[in-house]
């Protein structure tokens, strides 16, 4: 299944309508890490989902690469105000890997192999809104941009979009991640221009 949709990617709208407040398109994929690029292999990647009561859901590279593989085409926005328009992902959807769960957690924190963290509410990660992807534009996800996998989170600035992601932890009170804690907007909603507490 195909995650494209023609009126919410933005296919036959102007430019000028599909840029967020303050961001200018790029037709580059500009590379935007805190740290160095972590080494992660396939043969040992693997993603956890820890339930708010510590219970915990894993998937291997294989299991995860068995799973339903969606195709989402996006804008993203970078909070360092450039915007890339439809991207092309190839990756599996939260919503796939949240069949099975049962929580009554409103929150996550998204952490990434080498110490990244993110913090995204629940209901931002479901209903067609995230995937892990693992290709960009028809190729195996680079390490640069995240790869062996990364999140994808295409409504919020893409500082959202944890690259080298590992797992995700569900939790009642919500937790500022490695940008949030430094400044950066708890929520981070483009069209709000979001970028800092206090936006
Ligand atoms: N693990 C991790 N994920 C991350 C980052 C990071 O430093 N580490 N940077 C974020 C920021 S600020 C942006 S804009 C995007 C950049 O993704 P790109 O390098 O593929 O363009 O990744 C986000 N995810
Ligand atoms: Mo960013």
């Amino acid at each position: 299944m195909s995650s494209f949709s023609p009126g919410f990617s933005g296919r036959g709208r102007s430019a000028a309508d599909r840029l967020p407040p303050g961001q200018y398109p790029t037709e580059s994929f500009p590379v935007l890490s805190a740290g160095p690029t972590p080494k992660v292999s396939t043969e040992t990647w693997k993603f956890t989902i820890t339930l708010e009561n510590g219970e915990e859901r894993n998937w291997s590279w294989n299991e995860m690469m068995a799973l339903p593989q969606e195709e989402p085409v996006h804008d993203i926005h970078c909070v360092t105000r450039w915007s890339k328009f439809d991207t092309r992902w190839r990756g599996v959807s939260m919503d796939t890997l949240f069949e099975d769960i049962e929580t009554s957690a409103d929150y996550s924190v998204a952490h990434s192999y080498g110490g990244y963290t993110t913090n995204l509410p629940l209901e931002d990660l479901l209903d067609g809104k995230a995937w892990i992807v693992h290709s960009y534009d028809g190729y195996p996800l680079s390490p640069e941009h995240g790869g062996p996998a990364r999140l994808l989170v295409p409504h919020l600035y893409f500082w959202k979009s944890a690259k080298w992601v590992r797992g995700l932890h569900l939790t009642h009170q919500d937790e500022p991640g490695f940008w949030e804690a430094g400044g950066y907007h708890n929520y981070g909603d483009p069209w709000q221009e979001q970028r800092h507490w206090g936006d």
